[in-house]
């Protein structure tokens, strides 16, 4: 069977007087409209009024980093990177298509990309969903940034939890390098470090 079918008891749902005493902890219920013939089978959908991940970045060198993702409703994603042990510069920071280590940073895959399109720069309408740019190393080799992306959500077709964040060896060229990579990769050099998003409670 591939759908699954919650049956929720409305009364216990509603009776609940205050948000503190909420069955479902940080759970908004959603009644979705319908015809007449749907409404004695009304869809409810469950959904979440904040979500938040957590992806640990670790790799075969020094570099090391922990990245928060938080997202209230269908609003934009806000990352928050810190990464030590980088060399001072620009690095490469994108979200990549698999959470899957099993081969180290390299078995994540290509940048996510679930348009199809090319590289490019955060800000560009013509880019890879998971292109966030780079983060900058200072000469203590920590990058520290706060970054607000609305192609990067927690939940939906295109959720992000599940892949891995990259951090490279070098800039991102944002693809106007005009390398044969910059088109595919921003010719951002090797993956330093890696991590999986993963739920974690708000
Ligand atoms: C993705 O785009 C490339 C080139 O723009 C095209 O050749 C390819 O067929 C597209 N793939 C899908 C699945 O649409
Ligand atoms: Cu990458
Ligand atoms: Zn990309």
């Amino acid at each position: 069977m591939a759908a699954q079918t919650f049956l929720l008891a409305p009364a216990a749902i509603f009776a609940a007087p205050s948000s503190s005493a909420r069955p479902f902890h940080s759970l908004r219920l959603v009644a979705v409209p319908g015809g007449a013939a749907a409404a004695a089978a009304r869809a409810l959908v469950l959904a979440d009024a904040t979500k938040k991940a957590v992806a640990v970045l670790k790799g075969t060198s020094q570099v090391e980093g922990v990245v928060t993702l938080t997202q209230e409703d269908d609003g934009p994603t806000t990352v928050n990177v810190r990464v030590t042990g980088l060399a001072p510069g620009l690095h490469g920071f994108h979200l990549h298509e698999f959470g899957d280590t099993t081969n180290g940073c390299i078995s994540t895959g290509p940048h996510f990309n679930p348009n199809n399109l090319t590289h490019g720069a955060p800000e560009d309408e013509i880019r890879h969903a998971g292109d966030l740019g780079n983060i900058a190393a200072n000469a203590e080799g920590v990058a520290e940034a706060t970054i607000v992306d609305s192609q990067i959500p927690l939940s939906g077709p295109n959720s992000v939890v599940g892949r891995a964040f990259v951090v490279h060896e070098l800039e991102d060229d944002l693809g106007k390098g005009g390398h044969e990579l910059s088109l595919s990769t921003g010719n951002a050099g090797g993956r330093l470090a890696c991590g999986v998003v993963g739920l974690t409670p708000l």
